[in-house]
């Protein structure tokens, strides 16, 4: 059951018995969902009718005839994923999450293939060859202990061998699953670079290709229709990369960086040449920036990114030719501060919100 010539992938293939062979067959096909699949591919149904009857009242042999047919082989495949994955720049071990469901009425193989694609701005992810990718790489796993959920440790690495994502491996269908589950899972774990664009895009496909049980065939329609013999019937339907009918189901799934961008404004007008009180002066048209004069300093800080900005701190060490007069009226909108010691304004925002939030403080101070 388990010679099938993908060396890189043996372990994968043979999962079922070698579950089996651990005594966790139980917990093997517990994880794996009840299906409506139906009477199993090559099942001879035999119908036999009988008809007695009696001549001059002495019973007669009775008349006999049976109708026979084999079941025929339903080809049907989901490949179903969670969508989108929201990430950051930086962050690591983010999965993209695909089920692989054997829906026909007969145990398969499935060679899987991972295409990856950037939309717009790409992340440019890239496939890495060792157990530890690197920051800009993804690797693909299968979920060895079919629990749908990705466990580091656990489940099985995918090691390509030139750079190829195929995998293959057999699923059972709900009803003959003795050695095999119905379904899998195949996760994208990737490492998001530090300098990935807020909005950038990177689209990963799946495609599951029906293959004839234990061998790198890939199954075909049957050309004539017999009763007497298995035919098989493509009944899959259209994924976002393949046709309906073709032994092929396929789905995508995006990562898609989501980060704060932080855009900050200083600007610089005179109030007057000769103020009163430098904190509080309404402003004076026309003055010139002269020792003695009151300035002002405004400040903005705005999120345009998609995420929000947490814990944003604001330094500002004021040039030695002005003094620190104060901040002008209640326009500061940070959380924490503003502040003044020996020159230096400090401020905190616990959050700017994505989308154009933003947070403003005013200085007001004298030249010297
Ligand atoms: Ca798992
Ligand atoms: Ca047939
Ligand atoms: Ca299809």
């Amino acid at each position: 059951m388990c010679e099938l010539s993908f060396s890189a992938f043996s372990k994968v293939a043979c999962r079922g018995a070698l579950a089996g062979g651990l005594g966790m067959a139980g917990i093997l096909l517990a994880a794996s969902p009840a299906l409506a699949i139906g009477t199993e591919a090559g099942t001879t149904v035999s119908n036999t009718v009988s008809v007695a009857y009696n001549v001059g009242g002495v019973a007669q042999t009775a008349a006999n005839d049976t109708a026979e047919f084999v079941v025929d082989r339903k080809i049907d495949v989901t490949v179903a994923t969670a969508g989108t994955n929201q990430v950051i720049p930086g962050q690591t071990a983010e999965v993209l999450a695909y089920t692989i469901t054997n829906t026909g009425n007969g145990e398969q193989g499935y060679d899987i293939d991972v295409a990856v694609a950037g939309g717009g701005t790409a992340i440019g992810l890239t496939l890495g060859a060792g157990a530890s990718p690197a920051s800009g790489e993804y690797v693909v796993y299968v979920d060895a202990n079919d629990n749908g959920v990705f466990d580091p440790g656990t489940d099985t690495q995918y090691a390509p061998s030139s750079g190829s994502t195929t995998l293959a491996f057999n699923l059972g269908h709900a009803t003959n699953t003795t050695n095999y589950a119905a379904s899998t899972t195949v996760f994208i774990v990737a490492n998001i670079p530090a300098s990935a664009a807020d909005g950038a895009i990177d689209t990963f496909t799946v495609s599951a290709t029906t293959l004839d049980v234990g061998t790198t065939t890939v199954t075909t329609e049957s050309a004539t229709n017999d009763l007497a013999t298995e035919e098989t019937v493509f009944a899959d339907g259209a994924g976002t990369a393949d046709a309906a009918t073709d032994g092929v189901h396929s789905n995508e799934g995006v990562f898609e960086v989501v980060t704060a961008t932080l855009v900050v404004s200083k600007t610089m007008q005179v109030i007057s040449e000769s103020p009163s009180n430098c904190v509080t002066d309404a402003v004076v048209a026309s003055q010139y920036a002269l020792p003695g004069a009151c300035i002002e300093y405004t400040i903005t800080v705005t999120n345009n990114g998609t995420a929000n900005a947490e814990n944003v701190a604001l330094t500002d060490v004021l040039p030695t030719e002005v003094t620190f007069s104060g901040f002008h009226s209640s326009t500061s909108t940070f959380d924490t501060g503003p502040s003044e010691a020996a020159g230096t304004v400090s401020a905190t925002a616990n959050s700017i919100a994505s989308g154009g939030g933003s947070v403003q403080l005013v200085i007001r101070a004298l030249i010297n």
